[in-house]
C-alpha cells in the first residue's frame, strides 16, 4: 500500500518529450478538448444571443444579422451563381455556409485560447465586432439591435477562458512532472493529491462545457419559439402581393421634383422614411389574424378581416406625414404614394352617433390617438392604409394596417399596427400623448426648411442654388421666400404641387457675395396666411419659426 505522498508514475507514452509535454494529462483524444471548448462558449453565446434578439430586437438575431450583410456584401456574380445553383434554397445554403465558418472559427478560438492566451478571446471579441457593425449599420437599425452581438461575443469569450483556464488546471500537474522528468533523465511522477485535483479540474471542464453548450442550445431553442409569431407575420409580409389600387392616385407631375443634390426628394423612400413611435420592440403581427373593430358610440359595430379589407377598392393618394416633435429645421417629416381603404366608408358602416366628436384609434400594444371625427369623415384622404411606396407597409411602419390622415400630427391621427376604433368623445377619453400634456388637437402648421446648402457649408461666390421644401397640409403651400441676413425677401420658384396634402419642393438662386451669411426660408399658404417668425416650442401642439443656416462664401 502506498502512502498517500508516494508519487504515482505516469503510463510512459508514446510521443516525443515535447509534444508529451505540451498533450499533458489530455491523454490520447485530448487535442479534442481545446476546440470543443471554443464550440461550446460560442454554442452558449449564440444561443443566449437568439434569446436575447427574441426578448429586445426581433429581426436582429446574429445570424440574420450577418446573413443580411454578407447578402448586401455579395457581388452580383456570387449571388446569381448561387441562385442558379440552389433557386430558392440560396438563404438556407447561405445559413449553412455561415454556420460551418462559426464552427471552424469557434473551434480555432479554442486552440488558441489553449496555445496562445488570449488570442482566442480576441478572435471571439473581433467576430461579435464585425456582427455588431452589421447590427447597427442595417437599415432602419435600432440601438437595442446591439445586444444580441454584445451578448453572443461577452459570453462566447468569457466562458471561452473560464474552460480553457480549467482545462490548463487540469494537465499543469502531469506538465510539470514531464517537464521534471525531461530535466531529471527520471521517470515523471505525480502525487496522487495533484491527481486527484487534476481529476477533479477535469470533471468540471467536461461538466461546465456541457452545461455551456446546454444551455446555448436551449436558449437558442426558446428564441426560435418565441419569435414563432414574427416568423409568421415576416413570412407573410414577404408572400403578400399589393392589391393593384381601384382608384389610382394622382401620379406625381415630373415638374414635382427639381434635380438638386442634397434636396429631399419628393417621395421619401421607405428606408429613408422617419420612425416614430413608443413600441420598444416593433409589434409582429400575422395578417391572417388581423381584425379591425369598430365600437363605442355607433349604431353597429363593424369588425372587419385583413382579407376583406384587401378586397375593398383600395385608393392610392400620396400625404405627406409629420411629426409634432419634429422642431423648425427638423427631418421627422416624409412623403409618401400610400395604398389604403377611405375610414370614412368603414365608419358610415359603423353610423356613428350625432354626440361622437372623437375616434380612438388604438394599436395592437395599446398604444392610442384620438382624431377629431370630422377629419375621418370629410373629403380628405384619412385611410386605413396597407401599402406604402409599393410595399406592404414596413414591420415599423405598422404592418399590417395604418391610419393615414393628411393634416394632423402623427400623434392624433397616425396610429401603426391599427386594430380597434372607439367613436366615442373629447370629454370622454384621452389619448397616449393627450394625458401626457400635448395638446388635444394636433393640426400640421404651415412651415418650411432647407435642405441646401447644410447648415455651416462652405460654398464660392457666385450664384448658389438655395433650395428645400414646404408644405400646410389640407390648404397648400402658395409661396416661398428666401432672405439672406437682413435683406429683402426673395420669391422662391416653387416646383409642381401633387396635391395640398403633400410638400412641395422650392429653390431659388442666390448671388453669392463672400463672406458668413443667414439664410432664412418663409412659405405662404393658399389662404395667404405667412408662416410666423414668433418661435415656438415642440410642446404642446409643434413648432414655430423660420428655419435658417449659416453659410460662409469663399
Ligand atoms: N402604434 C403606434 N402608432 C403610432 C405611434 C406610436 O407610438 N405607436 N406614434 C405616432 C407618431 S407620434 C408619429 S409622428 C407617427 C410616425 O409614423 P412613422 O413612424 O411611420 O413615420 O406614427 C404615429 N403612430
Ligand atoms: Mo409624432
Amino acid at each position: 500500500m502506498s502512502s498517500p505522498h508516494a508519487p504515482t508514475p505516469v503510463p510512459p507514452s508514446t510521443g516525443a518529450p515535447a509534444a508529451r509535454a505540451r498533450q499533458g494529462a489530455l491523454g490520447p483524444g485530448g487535442r479534442w478538448l481545446p476546440p470543443v471548448a471554443g464550440l461550446a462558449a460560442v454554442v452558449a453565446g449564440f444561443g443566449l444571443a437568439e434569446f436575447a434578439a427574441a426578448l429586445l430586437a426581433p429581426g436582429a438575431s446574429p445570424v440574420i444579422v450577418v446573413g443580411s450583410l454578407l447578402i448586401d456584401l455579395a457581388p452580383a456574380w456570387l449571388k446569381e451563381l448561387v441562385i442558379s445553383l440552389f433557386g430558392t434554397a440560396d438563404k438556407v445554403v447561405l445559413i449553412v455556409c455561415i454556420a460551418v465558418v462559426a464552427v471552424v472559427l469557434a473551434a480555432l478560438a479554442g486552440l488558441l485560447e489553449y496555445r496562445r492566451p488570449p488570442l482566442g478571446r480576441f478572435l471571439v471579441i473581433a467576430v461579435g465586432l464585425v456582427a455588431l457593425a452589421a447590427a447597427l449599420t442595417r437599415a432602419g437599425a435600432a440601438p437595442l439591435d446591439a445586444v444580441p452581438p454584445v451578448v453572443a461575443a461577452g459570453v462566447a469569450a468569457t466562458l471561452l477562458t473560464m474552460l480553457i483556464t480549467r482545462l490548463h488546471a487540469s494537465e499543469a500537474p502531469a506538465a510539470a512532472a514531464e517537464a521534471a522528468a525531461a530535466a531529471t533523465g527520471r521517470p515523471a511522477s505525480v502525487t496522487p493529491a495533484a491527481a486527484s485535483r487534476a481529476a477533479m479540474d477535469r470533471r468540471r471542464f467536461l461538466a461546465y462545457t456541457g452545461a455551456g453548450a446546454g444551455i446555448g442550445v436551449i436558449s437558442a431553442i426558446a428564441g426560435q419559439l418565441m419569435t414563432a409569431g414574427t416568423r409568421a407575420a415576416d413570412a407573410a409580409r414577404a408572400l403578400f402581393t399589393l392589391p393593384t389600387a381601384a382608384v389610382p392616385g394622382t401620379p406625381v407631375p415630373a415638374g414635382a421634383s427639381f434635380d438638386i443634390d442634397g434636396l429631399s426628394p419628393i417621395i421619401t423612400p421607405n428606408a429613408d422614411f422617419y420612425r416614430i413611435d413608443t413600441a420598444l420592440a416593433v409589434p409582429r403581427i400575422d395578417p391572417s389574424t388581423w381584425t379591425l373593430k369598430i365600437s363605442g358610440l355607433v349604431e353597429n359595430e363593424v369588425q372587419i378581416d385583413f382579407a376583406e379589407l384587401l378586397a375593398l377598392p383600395l385608393e392610392e393618394s400620396t400625404t405627406t406625414l409629420t411629426c409634432v416633435s419634429n422642431y423648425v429645421g427638423g427631418d421627422l417629416i416624409g412623403n409618401a404614394v400610400w395604398l389604403g381603404y377611405p375610414i370614412r366608408e368603414l365608419l358610415a358602416r359603423a353610423a356613428p352617433l350625432a354626440e361622437a366628436d372623437m375616434v380612438l384609434s388604438r394599436s395592437q400594444d395599446g398604444w392610442t390617438a384620438s382624431t377629431p371625427i370630422e377629419a375621418l369623415t370629410d373629403d380628405r384622404n384619412a385611410i386605413l392604409a396597407v401599402g406604402m411606396n409599393g410595399d406592404p407597409l414596413p414591420l415599423e411602419h405598422g404592418y399590417p394596417v395604418r391610419m393615414v390622415v393628411p393634416g394632423l400630427y402623427g400623434y392624433v391621427s397616425a396610429t401603426k399596427w391599427v386594430t380597434e376604433l372607439v367613436v366615442t368623445r373629447f370629454d370622454k377619453e384621452t389619448a397616449y400623448w393627450t394625458s401626457r400634456g400635448w395638446s388635444e388637437k394636433g393640426p400640421v402648421k404651415l412651415s418650411s426648411r432647407v435642405d441646401v446648402p447644410r447648415d455651416n457649408a462652405t460654398v464660392s461666390a457666385g450664384t448658389v442654388t438655395v433650395a428645400g421644401v414646404a408644405w400646410s397640409q389640407h390648404v397648400g403651400i402658395s409661396a416661398v421666400d428666401v432672405q439672406v441676413d437682413d435683406g429683402d425677401w426673395n420669391a422662391a420658384t416653387l416646383a409642381d404641387a401633387i396635391s395640398v396634402d403633400t410638400w412641395r419642393q422650392w429653390r431659388w438662386d442666390w448671388p453669392a457675395t463672400a463672406g458668413s451669411h443667414t439664410l432664412r426660408v418663409r412659405a405662404t399658404d393658399t389662404n395667404g396666411e405667412v408662416q410666423t417668425s414668433k418661435t415656438a416650442d415642440v410642446v404642446p401642439d409643434g413648432a414655430t419659426g423660420l428655419h435658417q443656416i449659416s453659410v460662409s462664401v469663399s
